[in-house]
Order: C-alpha cells, then sequence, then structure tokens
C-alpha cells in the first residue's frame, strides 16, 4: 500500500486501534523506503523523514504510533549508504511487527489468567489486546459472560461483538450510557489503551473513564490490555497526551447541525482514566500495578530522562 494511502486509512479510521494502527505504519514506512530511487543517503533520509512525520500526524493519540515510527527510523542512524539504511530498517519493520503480534498473543495468555471461571466481564471499544484476555479465556474453557459496549459515535462495539460471537462467547450489546445500570452484575472490566502515561494513568476510548469511575464505586477489579509500545516516553518529563477531538459531522448529522447556530457538537475521541481506578496492566512482560509505568518505559522502551536530554538537547540550564 503506497505511504499515502496508508495515511489517509488511518485518518479516515479505515485502519483503526492502536496496535493495528502502528502496524500498518510501519508496513507503510517499509514500502517507502523500498520505493526510493536514485539518490544519496542525505535525501534518502529527508525522503523517510518527511514520511515519517506525515504517519504520526494522522492520529495524535495513539503513542503506539510514534513509537513504532520511532523504532523504524533508528534504522536510519549509523547506516553507510541506502541500501544499508533500507536493509536495516526493513529488518526493524518486520522485528516491529512480529513482536507487536506475539505481545497481543502473550496479553491474552496473561489476561487470561486474572479471569476466572464464571466471570462476567465488561469490554468498551475493540481493542485486540483487551479481547486476546477474553478470547483466551474462553479458549481454555472458562465459563464467561461478556457485556459490550455500543461505542458512541463510531459503533466500534460491532467489531467487538462480532469477533466475540464468532468465538461462540455469550455476549450483552449494550448502549454506553447503560454501564452503571449493569455494573453490579460485573465481575471485572478489561479495556485496551491507545496510551499509557509514566504516572499509570490510561487514555483509551471517549467513556473509558466514566466505566473506571463506575467500576471502583462498585468495587469491580479494572484492567487494562497494552503492549509495552504503547508505554508514553514523553510522559516523563511532563508532556501531555493529546485528546484527538474529530469532526462533529461523526456525532450530529451536519444538516442538523446547521439549524442549532448556538449548539456546539464537541467530539473527543479519547479520555484519560486516572492510575487510581486501575488495578492492573497486562503488558507482554506481564502484569504491573499502574504506579510501575515508569519501570516500561525505561527498562523496556530504553527511555531514560538522560536519554531524553540527549534526545532533546535539554540541559539544566534549560529546564530552568
Ligand atoms: C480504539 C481504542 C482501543 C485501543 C486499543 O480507538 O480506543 O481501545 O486503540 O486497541 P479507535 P488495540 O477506534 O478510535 O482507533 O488493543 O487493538 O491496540
Amino acid at each position: 500500500m503506497l505511504l499515502t494511502e496508508t495515511a489517509d486509512k488511518i485518518k479516515g479510521m479505515e485502519i483503526r486501534g492502536a496496535g493495528r494502527i502502528a502496524r500498518a505504519a510501519v508496513e507503510a514506512l517499509k514500502g517507502h523506503a523500498l520505493s526510493f530511487e536514485g539518490g544519496d543517503l542525505q535525501k534518502f533520509r529527508e525522503w523517510m523523514e518527511d514520511a515519517a512525520e506525515l504517519l504520526v500526524q494522522t492520529r495524535p493519540t495513539a503513542v503506539s504510533l510514534p513509537n513504532a515510527v520511532h523504532y523504524v527510523m533508528i534504522g536510519l542512524k549509523g547506516a553507510g549508504s541506502v541500501g544499508e539504511a533500507q536493509a536495516e530498517m526493513v529488518r526493524r519493520v518486520e522485528r516491529f511487527v512480529r513482536d507487536s503480534i506475539n505481545a497481543v498473543d502473550r496479553i491474552g495468555e496473561i489476561g487470561a489468567r486474572h479471569i476466572s471461571d464464571g466471570d462476567v466481564i465488561l469490554t468498551h471499544c475493540n481493542s485486540e489486546a483487551a479481547l486476546a484476555c477474553i478470547l483466551k479465556a474462553g479458549q481454555v474453557g472458562k465459563d464467561i459472560e461478556v457485556f459490550a459496549t455500543e461505542v458512541r459515535p463510531q459503533n466500534q462495539g460491532l467489531l467487538t461483538i462480532r469477533t466475540l460471537n464468532d468465538a461462540g462467547i455469550k455476549t450483552n450489546f449494550i448502549v454506553d450510557s447503560a454501564v452503571r445500570h449493569f455494573i453490579n452484575s460485573i465481575d471485572l472490566v478489561i479495556v485496551g489503551a491507545d496510551a499509557v502515561a509514566v504516572n499509570g494513568a490510561v487514555v483509551n476510548k471517549i467513556g473509558t473513564a466514566q466505566i473506571a469511575l463506575a467500576a471502583h464505586e462498585a468495587r469491580t477489579n479494572f484492567i487494562v490490555a497494552a503492549e509495552t509500545y504503547k508505554f508514553a516516553p514523553r510522559t516523563i518529563l511532563g508532556e501531555l497526551i493529546r485528546i484527538e477531538e474529530r469532526d462533529a459531522s461523526e456525532v450530529l448529522n451536519p444538516e442538523v447541525s446547521k439549524g442549532l447556530p448556538h449548539v456546539r457538537v464537541r467530539n473527543p475521541v479519547f479520555d484519560v482514566t486516572p492510575a487510581a481506578f486501575i488495578d492492573l496492566i497486562i503488558t507482554e512482560r506481564g502484569a504491573i500495578p499502574p504506579s510501575l509505568a515508569y519501570l516500561i518505559i525505561c527498562e523496556y522502551l530504553g527511555w531514560g530522562i538522560e536519554e531524553f536530554h540527549k534526545a532533546f538537547q535539554i540541559d539544566d540550564k534549560n529546564q530552568e
């Protein structure tokens, strides 16, 4: 697929979900790198940097996207020729895709252990990682039942119920606002993540924070399934994760909006769930309490404060 085609599909949400977005973006980088013709290494660098920028700008919230692009772009460093750089980037793309798929499988295995026979699980949106836990629990013979939300305005819940139905898992489909009504019948909430901040806060589909609040009040366990590349290194220095706000027409027909000049339709598509409402984050490296998010960023993603200072040329004087 052409670079611009992938970028358009991510922007238009034909390709969606943080893990899928990351894999599609690196595959697009690979195709773009291999289509480079004639030119020196400097030209190739610029060609790839423009491509990386285009992809990263498509959706601002899913941290998997810049993390994956960053991982592949490191392949440019230290290369002595275009051929060398291309080979290293291709190697990195293939590794990222393989690791990402394995990570989701591993999360499924670990997550399923936190699901008990007879559990009623609530999930929101359509997360590969969250579904991997639920599907695995079903595969190993646990008798489970799921509540899946509709997910206004894009209805990702329809994708979720199709997957659960295909797996033969007993599923209840509810509107987003019915969560509080059913929360006392739920044993466990499992959702995915678009980003995990250093303080353990999780960014996921709009409505997740409300569900977490209801679960917290009802003392229902709340688990997040997130690959390590969804942890956001820049939050170490206090950078906030940008919450994407999409077009109002996704929420209200523009014809109706036109007749309501005093009404502004708002469409934020993600929200932030505080660490205090999260019991566990399941990564492919194991399950951690949200307070250990810093460890993942430093030990597995390799970003410590020093790396940041180097990467962004921050010195102590600049920090004052
Ligand atoms: C998708 C969403 C998902 C996360 C995790 O939002 O919020 O819960 O991306 O998904 P959108 P996964 O539909 O707007 O992209 O576990 O598949 O990476």
